[in-house]
Formats: C-alpha cells, structure tokens, sequence
C-alpha cells in the first residue's frame, strides 16, 4: 500500500488493510481466521499506520542534527499495545466500524492481546508512560532494555495462597516488533585484563550475542514516533556442531540455551535486592548493547567524541544500569585511547540518575568477588573513579567499596552529570538520608522531577465515559495540555453536570461489578463504596493497615448490624516478591479475612473484601476508573513518589493517605479539603520508631485496634491453623518497623470520615470532580518537560 494514501484512514480503508494482513502477512481467510489472527492483522493495520510518522521523526533528528534522549530501564511496564495505538493515532471510530463491518466485536479483539508485563511496578510503568510523552513532546527518544521472554509471573490463588506461573506473553505473536537480525553486538563476561604498554585490554571468556527488536511508540496524534529497543540475547554460536556430530545432543544445545538465559525471566524482586549473578549479566547485557548502539548512532553523524554531551542524554532508570559510567569510560578511554580523565568527563556529562527509592535493602550493592569475576575490568574503572573523587574531595566519608561491596549509588551519582529524585518530598529526603554527604559535595546535582502519568492511557483510553463527558464539557485541548482539566472547575457547583460526572462513575462500576461476577463469580453491589488498593505487596505500603481497618470495621457492624452503615467493598490487587514471605502472608490473611466476611450474611451488604488475582496493567485499566476512594497508606518517607495515586486522582476517587511520596503534592493541589489525610509524617515517623513500646502504647489506647488483633490472633480467620497470622500479630504488637498500629486511630477516624463524605452524594461527586479537574499538573508530559529542562537540555521538534 502507498504511504500517501495512509495519512487519513476511513474505515473502509483499515477494513481492506485488515484483509489484506489477514491474507497477505498470516496466510489466512476470514474464514479460517481464529481471533488471535484478526487481532494481529488489526494490530500490523495499525502498526503501519505509524511507520511513516517514525520515518519522519529519525529524518527530522538528523536534519536538525538534534540532541537525543537515551531512557535506560531494566523495566518498561508497557501492557496491551493496540487500544494504546488506535486512541493515539485516532483510529477509534474506524477500527470499530471496520471490525463491526467483519463481524467482529472491538473489544472482543482488544481482550486477546497479552499483556506485556515487562516490569514489576511503578518504576516500570513510569518509564512506559515517559516513552509515550516523549513521543507527544516530539523529543528524539529511545528506550533501551531487555525483551524478557516471560515477564512478571503470573499469580493465582491456591486456599488464599499466592502461587506464581510463568508469564508467557511470546507464546502468542508479538504484534508490535521489527526484529532487527543486523543490529547486534557481542556482549563479554569474565575473562582477564592485561597490561599492554600502558594500555588495558579486557579479554571476555564468555560471549553473548545482544539482537535488537524495535517497538514503535506513537505519541498522541501519531505526529511523533520514537522507538523502544530490547535486547535479546542469542548465543554467537548457533550450536555446537562437533558436540552434535558425536551424537551429544544436549551439550550441542548448551551454547544457545545459556546464552538465552540472561533475557529469560524479568527479575520478580520489586525493592529487594537481588544478588544474583545473573541479574548483574543482565544489567550490564543491556546496558553494554545500549551504549555501543549510542556511540555507532553517534560516529554516524560526528566524528569528535568531545561533543557527545551535547548531543546525547542518558538516563538511568534506577541503579540497574548504572554499569554505563564505567562501561563508556572504558569504551572512551580502553577503546578509543582518550585520556582517562577526558572519558570519565564525557561520561558524566551524558549520564543522569533517577533514584526511586530509599529503602536501604533497595540500594543495590555487589559483592566485589562476583563483580570483579564477572566484570574485571570494570572493577578497575570503579576504583580509580572512586580514587579520583576521594582525591578531589577530601572531607568525604565513604567509598563505593565499603564492606567487600560496590555500591551502585555512589557510583551512579558520582558519574551523573544530574541525580534526581520523584517527588518533592523525596528529593528532600535524599538530600538528608542516603545522599547526604554526596549532596554537600555536590550541592547542584540533585534536582527533583515530581512523577507523572500519561492522561492518553490513564484517562482518554482506559475511561471512555470521563473521558467523553471532559471533551464534550471543554473540548478535547486537555489530551495533550492537562492542566486544562482546570476548565472543569466551574461545572462542578452545576447540579446537572454532576449528575452526568456521577453517571459516569457509576456506569464504570457497573462494568467493573459485571466482569469480576463474569471472571471471577463474585458479587458486589455497584451502589457500595468502591475502596481500592491496588499496588506491589509490601510491608511498607501497608495493605495490612488496611485489611487491619475492615477487620475492626466489620466487628463494629456486627455489634450493630442495623444501624447506618456505609456499604463498602474494599478491593486488593497486587503481586508480593516470591520470596517475600511476609507479603504473602498479607496477601493469604487478606484472603482469609474475606472468606470469612464475605460469607458473613449479617455484614456482607455493608462490606466485602475481594483480592483479585494477577494484578497488572490491564487489570488497572479496569480498576482506577471504577474507584471511588484510592488507598495511598504508606509509612511516610518509605513511597519515593507513587503514581498509582496520580491515575485515580485524575479519574475521580479521592485519596485516603499519608503526607507521603506524591500524596502531599496531591493533596496541594486537589485541596486538603478534598483528600482525607490521616497518619504520622515522615519526621514524626522517625520520632515514633525511638518511643520504646510505641506498638504496645498504641494498641492499649485502641481498645477497636487490640479487638481487631485479637481475632486475627485467635484463629478467627484461619480456623484450620488458629496459629497462622501470629506472627504478623507479634510483629505489629512489638517492633512494628511500618507503624501500622501507631497509624491505624488516625486511619480509623480518616475511615469513617470518608463514610460520612460519601453518605452525602452530591458533595462527594463535587471531591470527586474536584480531584479530576486539579489533576492536570500529573501529566508525565510535565514530567518529561522538567528532564528536558533541568537535566537533558533537550528540545522537541514538533
Ligand atoms: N519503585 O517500582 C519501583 N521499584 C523499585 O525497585 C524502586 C522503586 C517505585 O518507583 C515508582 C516510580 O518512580 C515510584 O512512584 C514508587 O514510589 C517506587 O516505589
């Protein structure tokens, strides 16, 4: 098909390029077509739709010789692809005619593409949504990471318990790739380093083979195209033919089967550390491949290396990569013979580091046996970093090589050119805690970038019904300007526009009630309070205070089962670590607890509690515009930012938090008024943990908290193994690290404050549209507009 033709699509047009793909690119007829089939001709009908828009944007950066933006991630959480491609390319309206015309139902088809979970959270979602700004902003952009070839595994329940199975998203066809069989690169582990003359020579014992394959990411409008690179690892021999010929078939193999190893499996830690090798293969796999695909892009265009900071900006998502500053030092300094000082500037004037969390278990440190094995030369370049710094700064107190281990934020911050941190509130705490001594070195490096969504999948896509009433009440300016979302304000004091504001909510959960009755048998009443808490399992964000609170609240309604109530049903999703055992225990006692109040038939029409298995992007997607109340319960200073608590402000449910992460910014800008805080903040946190006895202290003066802990205690809900939850209620009557029982009276009263707000409907759906309508600032488009200010000095071309 001619390209010219391409730029407006009817949907006769999209019908014929569906047949056609069907015919032509999957050998089938409509006839024979099974469902995948169509969803994949749909897909490459869509998928050619952005080709020429992705041309364009890589003649452009050439044209203007422009500054190119590097998003490095061992993560990118990026979902479905299709319904992302056909609402930024504006295809709606003609794909579901198309697909009606051939007897298909729309979402029918969008249901049977996998989810692509190439990441385990916020930090993995964060970077799909920064891909998809950067290509509405129009910045040269590429993503580089790892194509896993399975994902986050998938949860089940088995008796309440998580039970995980490989995710398999490559066993159905992948819609969305070009493999790239000519971009690839020989990756080294191992081996030794010589002296020759003054020059240090690294010989890798063992090679793998890094190939590219190449997502196209439209942003909105299809006007701008970047591209998202993983990496896949192949063996640089297909087999072992003598091991073959004589007949050993298993060591012919062995080659390939090791080398696919290291793009196997997504790593399922969230913020555990991980000391395994082979996550640091991994890291330095993608992060090597990353960088000579940098420097050929770069050579291709320039010929003096000195300019590369001005032409290439690298950001490292995490730690994770944070092998790139030794790595393009050695490939300025071992490869190209620059000075060693000269390499380690120009790498520091590329590379930037985003921190997203302080937990110190999440600070991710090598053992130096393991790195200087794997990676011996490296070694060498981290020490002489390390002694180049404590040279210039010889006040400072630490070193990247403390206890037999390399730190990798050290390293990263002392080879940034910016650090940055997520949220206000995060920031300053890197400042004081684990950045302290490097930020008074450093004064200027540190800047804050506040996390962002992109409104294109958080709102226009996955809520048609807000989003259809926002365009028809201020026009559609908001999809790429959010802070618009402010021209709503005046409508919610209209008594008729809230009621359409109300219908949409309303129809939301209907749909959401009808599919978990449909998917999973459960039944809930869409009139209820929708309470959801949808996030990674951890201690610190606290699904335990939660479940904790219906706990207490149940056994109030049952010693009044008639009073004034207001029905609730309190909705969990999320996946714990699988070796994370305490999370999971959460996760079997809220399970638990569920049986037992779900069945409870005095109770059950004024609070449920559902856990949905296998939370992931989609299931989001579903979630958040149903909510009605959004659980942001972290310990406050333990969530750098959240972003979760940014989508369903932006669709219409309170907040029920902490002065924690993004909440306070939130709460600034919805209005306190319109946020139900509770909760110690983060300095009064510290204060707390110093009071000997704070758990015993508090759960004395709660006679509802104590009643609560008590039931778990005594078998209430595990009435087969009574001793089951002890140990989490040791845990919070003593050390209690997460203060869930100093915060639960606050959260208690924050609980039922929420139930009076929502008893009066009128003033709720005013909150609700309020939070909507002072939202727009948590665009990632302004996210992205603060990196390409304060950090990359990168312009967009369109
Ligand atoms: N985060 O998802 C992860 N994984 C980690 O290993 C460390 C942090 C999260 O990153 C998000 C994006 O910045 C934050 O919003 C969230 O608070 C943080 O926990």
């Amino acid at each position: 098909m001619n390209i010219a033709t391409l730029r407006t699509v009817s949907s006769d047009n999209l019908r014929d390029a569906i047949l056609s793909h069907l015919a032509y690119s999957f050998g089938k007829t409509p006839e024979a077509a099974h469902l995948e089939d169509w969803r994949m001709a749909l897909s490459y009908a869509v998928r050619d739709r952005m080709v020429e828009a992705w041309f364009d944007a890589t003649r452009r950066t050439y044209d203007a010789g422009a500054k190119r933006v590097y998003y490095l991630s061992m993560e990118f959480l990026i979902g479905r692809l299709l319904e992302d491609g056909i609402v930024n390319l504006r295809l709606v309206d003609q794909a579901r005619a198309a697909l009606t015309e051939l007897g298909l139902d729309y979402h029918t088809v969008l249901e049977n593409e996998p989810d692509a979970a190439l990441g385990n959270g916020g930090l993995g979602r964060l970077a799909a949504c920064f891909l998809e700004s950067l290509s509405t902003l129009g910045v040269p952009a590429m993503g580089y990471g790892i194509r896993y070839e399975h994902g986050l595994f998938r949860q089940s329940f088995a008796d309440g318990r998580q039970m995980e199975a490989p995710e398999t998203w490559l066993l159905q066809r992948h819609a969305w790739e070009f493999e790239r069989p000519e971009t690839r690169y020989t990756i080294g582990f191992g081996g030794e380093v010589r002296d020759e003359a003054g020059r240090m020579v690294w010989t890798p014992d063992e090679q793998v083979c890094a190939e590219a394959f190449d997502t196209p990411i439209a942003g909105w409008k299809g006007r701008w195209v970047n591209t998202l690179r993983l990496w896949s690892a192949q063996s640089v021999r297909p087999f072992d033919l003598d091991s073959f010929n004589r007949g050993d078939f298993e060591g012919a193999a062995q080659p390939e089967a090791l080398a696919r190893t290291i793009s196997r499996v997504l790593y399922p830690d969230d913020t555990t550390e991980q000391g395994k090798k082979l996550r640091l293969k991994q890291e330095f796999f993608f992060t090597a491949a990353a960088l000579r695909d940098i420097l050929r892009r770069f050579d291709s265009e320039y010929n003096d290396v000195a300019l590369l900071p001005s032409k290439v900006a690298i950001q490292l998502n995490d730690t994770h990569p944070a092998i790139a500053g030794p790595e393009l030092v050695r490939l300025l300094h071992d490869e190209r013979g620059l000075p060693f000082e000269e390499a380690q500037k120009i790498a520091q004037g590329c590379l930037n580091y985003t921190n997203h969390t302080l937990l110190p278990e999440a600070l991710e440190s090598w053992n130096e046996g393991i790195f200087g094995q794997l990676l011996p030369r490296h070694i060498q370049i981290v020490d002489r970093i390390d002694d180049a710094h404590a040279k210039a700064n010889p006040s400072r107190g630490f070193s990247m090589r403390a206890n037999h281990q390399v730190r990798m934020g050290e390293l990263s911050f002392v080879m940034a050119n910016r650090v940055n941190g997520v949220s206000a509130l995060h920031t300053g705490l890197m400042k004081e805690t684990v950045f302290k001594e490097l930020h008074r070195l450093h004064p200027e490096r540190i800047v804050n970038e506040t996390n962002g969504v992109t409104p294109r999948r958080w709102l226009l896509s996955c809520n048609p019904r807000l989003s259809g009433l926002v365009s028809e009440t201020i026009g559609s300016g908001w999809i790429d300007d959010l802070e618009s979302l402010s021209d709503l304000e005046p409508h919610v004091d209209d008594a008729g526009w809230r009621d359409l504001f109300a219908a949409a909510k309303r129809s939301n959960k209907s749909e959401l009630a009808a599919w978990m009755s449909d998917t999973h048998g459960l039944r809930v009443d869409p009139a209820a309070m929708f309470d959801v808490q949808i996030k990674r399992m951890h201690e610190y964000k606290r699904q335990h205070l939660n479940i904790l609170e219906a706990i207490a609240h149940w056994q109030e309604i049952k010693d009044a089962p008639n009073a004034e109530w207001t029905p609730r049903v309190k909705i969990f999703a999320g996946k714990a670590a699988p070796g994370y055992v305490f999370a999971k225990d959460i996760i079997r006692l809220i399970n638990d607890v569920s049986s037992v109040l779900n069945a409870d038939a005095e109770t059950c029409d004024k609070l449920q509690v559902i856990f949905l298995p296998n939370y992931n992007v989609t299931l989001a997607e579903r979630l958040i515009p149903a909510a009605d109340l959004s659980e942001q319960i972290s310990t406050a200073g333990k969530e750098a930012s959240g972003t979760g608590n940014m989508k369903f402000a932006m669709n219409g449910a309170p907040t029920i938090g902490t002065l924690d992460g993004a909440n306070v910014e939130i709460r600034e800008r919805v209005g306190a008024e319109n946020f139900f805080l509770f909760g110690m903040t983060a300095e009064e946190v510290v204060a707390r943990r110093e009071v000997e006895g704070h758990a015993a202290k508090a759960i004395e003066a709660d006679p509802r908290l104590a009643r609560a802990l008590e039931a778990i205690r005594s078998g209430m809900f595990s009435p087969d193994e009574p001793d089951r939850y002890r140990h989490i209620v040791e845990n919070l009557s003593g050390h209690d690290y997460f203060l869930v029982s100093s915060d639960f009276t606050d959260y208690w009263r924050a609980q039922r404050e929420v139930d009076r707000a929502y008893a009066d409907a009128a003033s709720w759906t005013r909150m609700a549209a309020l939070n909507t309508a002072r939202s727009g600032w948590f665009s990632s488009d302004r996210t992205i507009r603060g990196y390409m200010a304060d950090i990359w000095d990168a312009k967009g071309l369109i």
